[in-house]
């Protein structure tokens, strides 16, 4: 027999306590409104170079950017012709991360790739 664990309670909305103005002794609690917004975004971008060999590039964003070989070769393409790409978008930290792996990776099979991380509009 399945048996179900009690719900946790829902957590109580904030509020702030406030003290009336006639120096009565009784507190109200005001309901005060969330405000959590949506953390900013980072668009992690890569730049081309005449030097780095495609399939470096398209192996990276497959490894770092989790793209399937044919997107990862559509975006190593885009930017090859355009001059730079958007590989993801991702929290801060996560892409400034991203950004540390790619330019690691180059430095270490001695390419020049380089890519940036800029917020998103
Ligand atoms: N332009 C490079 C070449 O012709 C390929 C390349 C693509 C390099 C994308 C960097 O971000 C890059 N070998």
């Amino acid at each position: 027999m399945a048996t179900s664990l009690p719900k946790p309670p829902t957590p109580a909305a904030p509020t702030t306590p406030v003290r009336p103005a006639d120096g009565g002794g009784e507190v109200v609690l005001e309901r005060v409104p969330q405000k959590v917004k949506p953390p900013q975004m980072h668009q992690v971008v890569m730049l081309n170079d005449d030097y780095t060999p495609m399939e470096f590039v398209v192996v990276v964003i497959q490894e770092f950017f989790g793209k399937d070989r044919e997107s990862a070769t559509q975006i190593m393409l885009k930017i090859h012709l355009d001059g730079k790409g958007v590989c993801g978008v991702y929290t801060r930290d996560v892409a400034s991360t991203k950004v540390e792996q790619v330019l690691d990776a180059a430095r270490q099979a001695g390419h020049p790739l380089q890519c940036v991380s800029e917020p998103v509009d």
